[in-house]
C-alpha cells in the first residue's frame, strides 16, 4: 500500500480557515501529490484534488453524505435535514423534487423577472450616489427569487431578508460575530418559511403551481408523507439563499469586465462569447471551496487505503485551477472554453458528476443563465465608472468578497 503524504500538525482546522482557498492546493504542491491526509476537527481527514479524484468522490457506492458536513456549516449555510446530507433513494427522491423546479420555462421566467427588475433598478442607481454592486444585487435577487418561488415579500421586508440570506452565506467558515450572525439569520429565516409552508398547506397562502413554494409544500416522500415543515423550510431556503448567492458571481463578472475591458466588446451581442466568459468566471474566481463526504465502505484507490467512516474533502477551487486540466490556470482566459467540451469532473465550481444521481448543484443552470444576463445588463443596459478602490480578493477569506463589494459611480442608462 502506498503511503499517503501526511500533514504533521496535530490539527489543521484553524490552518484551513486561515489559508482559505489555497489550503489543499498548497499542501498538494508541497507533497507533490493530489492526495494527502491531515487532521481536521480533531479527526483524520483525506484531502483530494484533480479530475480522477473528483470522479472518485462522486461515486455513490464509495461515499456517503450523512454526517459529512461539519455542524458549523449546517447551522449557518445549509441547515439540517436537507438534501445535502441525504444518501441513496432518500436523496434521489428529494433531489428529483429540486430538479422538477428547474424546467427551461421556469428558468426563463426567473431570467425575465431578473431583467425587468434590473431595468427598474438602473433608474434608481442613476439617481443615487455611489452604489455597492454586491449589496444592490443582493436586494435585487432577494426580490426576484421570492417572486419567482411564490414567496410573498412586502417591499418593507426586502432589505431584512437580503441581509439574512447574505449572513448565512458569509458565516460557515469564520469565527466570531460573523459566524453567529449567520446562525441567528438561519433561525429567523427557517421560522419565517416554516410558517409560510404551514399556511400554504392549509390554504391561507396559496402558491402558484410549479413554484418552489408549491412544489416543496406539496412534495410527498417515498412513503407518501409530506416533509416536516421545518425540513420543508430548509429546502425552500436551499432555493432562496443560493439564488441570492449568485450576486457574488455577478460581482466577480463585473470585476472581470473591469480587469479585462476588451471582453466588454466581445460579449456584447455574442451569446457564445458571453457563455465562455461566464464559465471562466465560475472557474477562475473563488467561491465554494470544498465539498465533504465520508467513506461508506472501505476500499483502495491508486494504492491508497480509504477506511470506512473517514471524512474526505474534495478541493473544488483547486480542481478548477489544476495545472493538468487548465493550462496557465492563474490566467483569466475565457477563450479556453472555445470548442471545449465541458467535462463533468473538470469544471466543478458547483460540484461534479450528474445533477440527478449525485449531489451536483441543482441550481447550476440558473446560475449560468443569471450570470449571462448580468453580463449582458452590465455591458448593454447601463454605463458606469469604477472609481479607484481596493479590489484585491483575499483568498484567505471564505467566501472571498471584494472588501466593499465593488463600488460603482456615475451609473446611467445606456442611450
Ligand atoms: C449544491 C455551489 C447556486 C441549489 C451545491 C454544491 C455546491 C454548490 C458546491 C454541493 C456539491 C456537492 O456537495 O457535491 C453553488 C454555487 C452557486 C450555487 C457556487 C452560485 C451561487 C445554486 C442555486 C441553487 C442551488 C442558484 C438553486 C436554485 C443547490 C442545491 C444543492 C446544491 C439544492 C444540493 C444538491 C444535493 O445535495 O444533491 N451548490 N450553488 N445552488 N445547490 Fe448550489
Ligand atoms: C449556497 O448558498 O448554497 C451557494 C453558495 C455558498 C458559498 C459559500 C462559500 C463558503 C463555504 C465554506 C463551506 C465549506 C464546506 C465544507
Amino acid at each position: 500500500m502506498a503511503t499517503m503524504p501526511a500533514d504533521r500538525s496535530p490539527d489543521s482546522t484553524l490552518a484551513l480557515l486561515r489559508a482559505g482557498y489555497r489550503f489543499i492546493g498548497e499542501r498538494c504542491e508541497r507533497y507533490g501529490s493530489d492526495i494527502f491526509t491531515t487532521r481536521i476537527l480533531l479527526a483524520p481527514t483525506i484531502c483530494l484534488r484533480g479530475r480522477p479524484a473528483a470522479e472518485l468522490f462522486y461515486d455513490r457506492d464509495r461515499f456517503q453524505r450523512a454526517t459529512a458536513m461539519p455542524l458549523r456549516v449546517q447551522r449557518t449555510l445549509t441547515g439540517r435535514g436537507g438534501v445535502q446530507g441525504l444518501d441513496g433513494s432518500e436523496h434521489s427522491d428529494r433531489k428529483a423534487m429540486f430538479m422538477s423546479i428547474m424546467t427551461p420555462a421556469a428558468i426563463q421566467r426567473l431570467g425575465q423577472l431578473f431583467d425587468d427588475e434590473w431595468r427598474t433598478r438602473v433608474t434608481a442607481w442613476e439617481a443615487a450616489g455611489p452604489v455597492s454592486l454586491y449589496d444592490e444585487l443582493g436586494r435585487l435577487l432577494t426580490r426576484v427569487v421570492c417572486a419567482w418561488a411564490g414567496v410573498p415579500l412586502p417591499t418593507s421586508q426586502v432589505e431584512r431578508r437580503a441581509v439574512e440570506l447574505h449572513a448565512m452565506i458569509e458565516a460557515p467558515a469564520v469565527l466570531g460575530t460573523r459566524h453567529w450572525r449567520g446562525r441567528v439569520a438561519r433561525y429567523r429565516a427557517e421560522h419565517w418559511l416554516a410558517n409560510l409552508i404551514e399556511r400554504t398547506r392549509v390554504g391561507f397562502a396559496p402558491a402558484p403551481a410549479g413554484t418552489a413554494l408549491a412544489v416543496i409544500a406539496e412534495h410527498r416522500d417515498e412513503r407518501g408523507n409530506l416533509l416536516p415543515r421545518r425540513i420543508a423550510a430548509v429546502e425552500l431556503l436551499n432555493v432562496l439563499r443560493p439564488v441570492v448567492a449568485v450576486d457574488q458571481y455577478m460581482t466577480f463578472a463585473a470585476l472581470a469586465l473591469h480587469d479585462h475591458p476588451a471582453w466588454r466588446d466581445r460579449v456584447r451581442d455574442d451569446d457564445e462569447a458571453t457563455e465562455h466568459f461566464v464559465q471562466e468566471v465560475r472557474r477562475y474566481y473563488p467561491f465554494f471551496p470544498i465539498a465533504a463526504a465520508r467513506v461508506r465502505r472501505s476500499f483502495d484507490w491508486q494504492g491508497h487505503h480509504f477506511p470506512k467512516g473517514r471524512r474526505v474533502l474534495l478541493d473544488l477551487y483547486g480542481t478548477n485551477h489544476h495545472q493538468a486540466i487548465w493550462p496557465q490556470p492563474e490566467l483569466f482566459r475565457p477563450e479556453r472554453f472555445a470548442g471545449r467540451r465541458v467535462d463533468p469532473f473538470e469544471l466543478i465550481p458547483q460540484g461534479g458528476g450528474d445533477h440527478w444521481a449525485g449531489h451536483r448543484c441543482a441550481g447550476e443552470w440558473i446560475t449560468i443563465d443569471l450570470m449571462k444576463r448580468a453580463v449582458t445588463n452590465l455591458t448593454t443596459t447601463m454605463r458606469y465608472d469604477v472609481p479607484v478602490q481596493n479590489l484585491a480578493l483575499d483568498l484567505h477569506r471564505m467566501p472571498a468578497l471584494p472588501p466593499l463589494g465593488l463600488t460603482l459611480t456615475n451609473v446611467r442608462r445606456a442611450a
